[in-house]
């Protein structure tokens, strides 16, 4: 039976999608479609057709699980559905709600109208697969929307509002009430509009760029950060500007063979298993089916330091009371001020009112007083990482918390089995460890203990979702996924600098590879004193010298760097007296030390590390490893995950290189067994 259905209401004919969950153009809606404006052309007693969708939303887009399969070259392809669309003798208009993403909006942009409900976004996230807008969006939306904003959607992916799309005429009208009833009174109002508008024969949005040529190096160097190492953005840019030098029938072949050019590479398969990895994280092997989430009504935080406030703000931030706890009114008070600022920066760059402001920090109930967590669901500790001091907190929780609540540590290494042992309630006890600053990074590492309860683990998987972030389970052991596998770069990293290489080159590698930072800017960042002994007359390594003179980093203006006023880096000529001092005394003979190494020693091991993470069954899936790192630390989704990556750079290359490098990596390293036994059956990981 056809996803596509259609119906006549009056001499309106009403074409609709039922292909949940999000309506995608699979093969059987691209032939259903096609059919329905056959039919339409074909009855002259139809005069305007609307295009709707059932369900959740508008098209969101080509099947992305068709890619790399024949169904997506069956014919009729999509540039194909969209351009019969565009030709019908009647009129057409989307009907969209929900969101209408890529090819969704290509459709959508074939039609000569389009109404949507004020609540509707309207995309193009193509670039995010590593791919553009294959089937004329590249060269229909700037002839909508203007060149530069076209070139923003594109090579972003990011969508607007309905009433954002209204404004710059994407959309023509904002629909309040029915969509289905009120599309088929504007199909009736422009049915006998002539001449059709094709948006194809549009010209007059394309002017501006045509007098000023400029525009797209402008918006290249303009973006050029964050486009960085992806393939895409370029891509989308070339494709638009196509638009504006060629005529329509021109751009659109540039379209089509940017668009295989991108779908051929290695950044579009990386970029789209991800797509699908991410998605795959949110599912929780081995629990009984009907297991149910907990009611999670007022959450509790324990500390209001940099951790405990940008915790509570993701709380507040979707609507959820939050009580937040200190032991000094001073530190609370600084707190809540620190999340009002941060909150009225956000309303400073217009992403939020100073209504939602006053609405999120309603939700904050500040208190001296411990026993106020017993009104929460859900209490999350973000005290000073120490077990002892952890221990205690719960020990206290035991007496105060109300059955049935969650106790959370956001502890990002310790064991939370062992801290859930000094509760009556290790069934209820669950780590939630978000990445700093916890109101920014996507990231959360949900720890299960071995006596964590189902319903806990599905409460916090879904309420990861509510508070917009992206969640993996990770298992009990030192550092879970990510930080557990940062512990080989940072320890390799460091030898290397006794070695002979230099923090500069280190992290230039890791720079170069894609990621935001190397481990020494990285170091910087965080702060060199994290985890140090604090005791100054104990220097046992560089890291060690450098707390000791008090050089902890960007928030000292020194670290593994020196840094000016303005935070720039440069390399240090007091860091580099010191790891010659530490060369001296291990008696080490400086030597050059090859990109090449560096990559293998640091990246490499780190994927040996996933590999024994995987084997202890620390975490579920290998692409669970690779959102952590795309999520937690920027790896660049270009390349998939280190496990992905490691699958494409090739496993037995890796285990010969480290079986290489075993002297220089010490007797500390061992290869894991799972990476070797893939390596030698030439299985992947992730493909
Ligand atoms: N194709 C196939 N499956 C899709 C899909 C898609 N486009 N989008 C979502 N799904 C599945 C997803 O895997 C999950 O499956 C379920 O739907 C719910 O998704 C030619 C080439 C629409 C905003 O990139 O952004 O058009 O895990 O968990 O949070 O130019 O899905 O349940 O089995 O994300 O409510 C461009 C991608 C394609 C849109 C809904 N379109 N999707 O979010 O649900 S390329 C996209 C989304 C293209 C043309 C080009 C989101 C959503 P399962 P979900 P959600």
């Amino acid at each position: 039976m056809s996803p596509i259905s259609t119906k006549r209401h009056g001499d309106i004919l009403i074409v609709t999608s039922n292909n949940p969950p999000v309506n995608a153009l699979g093969h059987a809606v691209r032939q259903g479609l096609v059919a329905a404006i056959e039919e339409a052309d074909a009855d002259d007693a139809v005069k305007a057709v609307v295009i709707r969708c059932e369900g959740q939303t508008f098209f969101a887009g080509a099947d992305v699980s068709e890619f790399g399969t024949p169904k997506a070259f069956e014919a009729p392809m999509l540039p194909q559905v969209v351009d019969r669309i565009e030709n019908c003798t009647k009129p057409v208009v989307a009907a969209i709600h929900g969101t209408a993403l890529g090819g969704g909006l290509e459709v959508a942009l074939a039609c000569h109208y389009r109404v949507a409900v004020p609540t509707a976004k309207l995309g193009v996230p193509e670039v995010k697969l590593g791919l553009l807008p294959g089937a004329g969006g590249t060269q229909r939306l700037p002839r909508v929307v203007g060149v530069q904003k076209a070139l923003e959607m594109t090579t972003s992916g990011t969508p607007i509002g309905a009433k954002e799309a209204f404004a710059l005429g994407l959309v023509d009208r904002l629909i309040e009430g029915d969509l289905e009833q009120h599309s088929v009174a504007y199909a009736d109002e422009v049915k006998e509009v002539r001449p059709l508008q094709k948006t194809s024969e549009r010209d007059d949005k394309l002017a501006e760029a045509r007098a000023n040529p400029g525009i797209f190096e402008e918006f290249r160097k303009a973006n050029a950060r964050k486009m960085r190492g992806f393939d895409a953005p370029e891509a989308n840019i070339k494709a638009v500007q196509a638009a504006v030098e060629k005529p329509y029938a021109e751009g659109v072949l540039e379209e089509r063979r940017l668009f295989m050019e991108l779908m051929s590479g290695k950044q579009a398969k990386a970029q789209q298993y991800f797509f699908f990895a991410e998605r795959k994280a949110s599912k929780i092997e081995g629990l009984p089916e009907d297991t149910k989430p907990r009611d999670i009504k007022r959450v509790g935080v324990i500390g209001a330091g940099t951790m405990g406030g940008g915790i509570s703000m993701n709380f507040l931030s979707a609507g959820i009371p939050v009580t937040i706890v200190e032991m000094q009114q001073e530190a609370l008070d600084r707190g809540t001020g620190i999340m009002r600022k941060n909150y009225e920066a956000t309303a400073a760059k217009g992403r939020m009112t100073a209504e939602q402001v006053d609405g999120a920090m309603g939700l904050l109930k500040p208190t001296l007083n411990f026993d106020d967590l017993a009104e929460c669901d859900l209490i999350i500790e973000a005290v000073f990482e120490n077990m002892d001091v952890k221990k205690d907190v719960f020990s206290r929780l035991d007496k105060i918390a109300k059955p049935g609540a969650i106790l959370a540590s956001n502890t990002s290494y310790l064991n939370i089995d062992e801290i859930a042992a000094v509760t009556s309630r290790p069934q209820d006890v669950v780590g939630l460890h978000f990445f700093s600053p916890a109101n920014v990074m996507k990231l959360l590492e949900i720890v299960r203990g071995a006596k964590t309860a189902p319903d806990v683990l599905v409460t916090a998987m879904q309420l990861s979702k509510k508070i917009k972030k992206v969640a993996v389970v990770a298992g009990v052991c030192y550092g879970f996924i990510g930080n557990r596998m940062l512990i080989p770069r940072q320890t390799q990293a460091m030898q290397l600098l006794l070695e002979g290489a230099t923090p500069e080159q280190v992290d230039r590698v890791h720079v170069e590879f894609g990621m935001p930072m190397g481990p020494f800017q990285m170091a910087d960042l965080a702060g060199v004193d994290i985890g140090w002994h604090r005791d100054p007359n104990r220097i046992e390594n560089i890291r060690d010298a450098l707390c000791a003179i008090d050089r902890w980093g960007q928030k000292k203006g020194a670290g593994f760097y020196d840094y000016d006023d303005k935070r720039r880096p440069s390399p240090s000529p007091t860091v580099q007296e010191i790891i010659e001092q530490f060369r001296a005394k291990e008696g080490i003979t400086p030597r050059d030390i090859s990109d090449q190494e560096i990559m293998e020693r640091t990246i490499y091991t780190m994927v040996n590390e996933g590999a024994k993470i995987l084997e202890e069954g620390m975490a579920q899936r290998a692409s669970d490893i690779d959102v952590v790192w795309v999520y937690g630390y920027g790896w660049p989704v270009y390349r998939g995950g280190p496990m992905h990556w490691a699958d494409g750079e090739g496993l037995q290359k890796i285990v010969d290189a480290l079986k290489g490098q075993q002297e220089r990596l010490g007797s500390d390293f061992t290869l894991s067994n799972l990476l070797v036994q893939k390596a030698q059956a030439g299985e992947k990981f992730t493909r």
